[in-house]
């Protein structure tokens, strides 16, 4: 069989959308990965022979269920959960849990598809898997939280365990959310293993797995600029978001003499030009978990900030940008905007924070541009020393961790560099070097398996 006889990447596309109507995001995300791919495997027969990418960019299954549950009031509420379990070829489904009004199928199968390569990326074995419902955690008490996430577990726990998928955290879903999971799963099962990650220190959590997404954004922004000679310190920073990535990311920034100039919510985006310390991140963190505020109460509380209602902060001029919110919250002429106000870098906390115009905005600019599946894989990592730490029934200390994380974040770097150069040219497309070197070690291991 020759290449030639294979579909092209447009046919390959046109047959992505006809296959998953109305799924927005996933097909962008699949497009984003998939010129990458073809481009690469252009010549490599077997790849196409074995329909790899055919395979990948089609879930091995999708779990949909009722999740009902009484609220504080005594009215019962009716909502929807979903496991989308990706890809196991290279080890159990692993990713997080994301309660948020947004969730749809569409927006949970671009996060596990892309959850494939980044757990590929980061060297451990660990499959690809996503899940979430469409549940608002907003305005919620502890105990409709609660009753909601053991009625979520109790159809859940049928689908997952620590060597078939190991779900964690995400948007809405942090230490509460996976305390009152781990509890159900306990209970129902009557086994304490590591089925879930980001638990809490005293039972099986991993020290620095709170920070490790935020934390490993930023190593990953200051290893591409080491390696062209420049680095953190000094550097203005406009952060999206306010949740556990954006703070953990504004607090490396800090530590590394960079200043924090934004944080945003879904109402709006915070300036404040004098910076975003250590004193006013504590109090950021403290209003979002404890308090479960907006951002907005920023503006009230720190002279000189101001408050933007509804707009997103990429216009405000920076060396560097964090999206660290939510998916496509940066448009092409935002991302035109950046490069024009003189960004040189831009790391993705964020799930695919940018959309397929930015990116390409981006890569014309020929600026650092970190793509999420390679610049936010710091925290699954720590997800898999997690698993690796209940397997073996130990606690690693701190300074292991945080040692692994950098070598980590490191090791990811060098594989996108090793992918995504050209000979003559000291530019790096981290995006091309991401998605291959994700799609190889996925693809070798299923050609291994042969067609199953
Ligand atoms: P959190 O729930 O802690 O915080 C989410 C933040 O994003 C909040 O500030 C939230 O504002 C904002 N946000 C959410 N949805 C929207 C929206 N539709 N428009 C504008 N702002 C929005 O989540 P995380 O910090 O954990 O996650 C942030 C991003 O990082 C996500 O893309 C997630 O997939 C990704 N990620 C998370 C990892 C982790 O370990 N937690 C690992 C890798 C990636 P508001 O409170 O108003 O909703
Ligand atoms: O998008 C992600 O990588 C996460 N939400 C973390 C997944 C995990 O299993 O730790």
């Amino acid at each position: 069989m020759s290449v030639s006889d294979h579909v092209d990447f447009n046919q390959f596309i046109e047959g992505v959308k006809k296959r998953n109507p109305g799924q927005l995001e996933f097909v962008q995300a699949v497009q984003e990965v998939a010129e990458d791919i073809f481009d690469y495997i252009g010549d490599k027969v077997e790849y196409h022979e074995y329909q790899i990418l055919r395979r990948i960019a089609e879930p091995d299954r999708v779990v949909s269920f009722r999740v009902c549950w009484e609220d504080d009031n005594g009215n019962i509420r009716v909502q929807r959960g979903w496991r989308v379990q990706n890809n196991n070829a290279i080890g159990p489904y692993k990713g997080g849990i994301r309660f948020h009004p947004s969730v749809t199928e569409s927006v949970l199968k671009f996060l596990a598809f892309e959850q494939t390569f980044k757990n590929s990326l980061t060297g451990l074995p660990m499959g690809g898997g996503k899940g979430g419902s469409n549940f608002n955690p907003k305005g919620k008490s502890d105990h409709d939280v609660m009753r909601f996430c053991q009625s979520f577990m109790t159809e859940l726990y049928r689908h997952v365990g620590a060597d078939v998928d190991v779900p964690a955290g995400d948007i809405g879903v942090g230490g509460r959310e996976i305390g009152y999971m781990f509890g159900q799963y306990k209970r129902i099962t009557n086994q304490f293993t590591g089925v879930l990650t980001g638990k809490g220190l005293e039972y099986g959590g991993s020290l620095i797995r709170t920070e490790a997404t935020g934390y490993g954004t930023v190593y990953f922004l200051q290893d591409m600029l080491e390696r062209v000679g420049d680095s953190i310190d000094g550097k203005n920073c406009v952060v999206s978001g306010s949740g556990n990535v954006a703070t953990y990311a504004a607090e490396k920034i800090n530590q590394l003499g960079g200043k924090v100039l934004t944080l945003s919510d879904s109402g709006g985006f915070i300036h404040d030009p004098a910076g975003i310390d250590a004193e006013k991140l504590a109090w950021v963190k403290e209003l979002k978990e404890v308090r479960r505020g907006r951002i907005e109460e920023y503006a009230k509380e720190f002279k000189g900030a101001e408050f933007h209602e509804g707009e997103r902060p990429w216009v405000v001029p920076c060396d560097l940008a964090l999206p660290c919110a939510t998916q496509n919250e940066l448009s092409g002429d935002e991302a035109r905007a950046l490069v024009k106000n003189g960004c040189l870098g831009v790391a993705e906390g964020a799930n695919m924070p940018t959309d397929l115009d930015g990116i390409n905005a981006f890569k014309e600019a020929r600026i650092l541009y970190a793509p999420s599946k390679a610049a936010n894989a710091g925290g699954v990592a720590i997800s898999g020393l997690e698993m690796s730490q209940n397997s073996a029934r130990v606690s690693w200390r701190e300074q292991e961790l945080q040692d692994h994380l950098v070598e980590i974040m490191r090791g990811i770097h060098d594989r996108c560099v090793e992918y995504g150069g050209t000979a003559g040219d000291e530019h790096i497309d981290y995006v091309r070097g991401a998605n291959i070197a994700g799609f190889v070690k996925v693809a070798d291991a299923m050609l291994a398996y042969g067609v199953v």
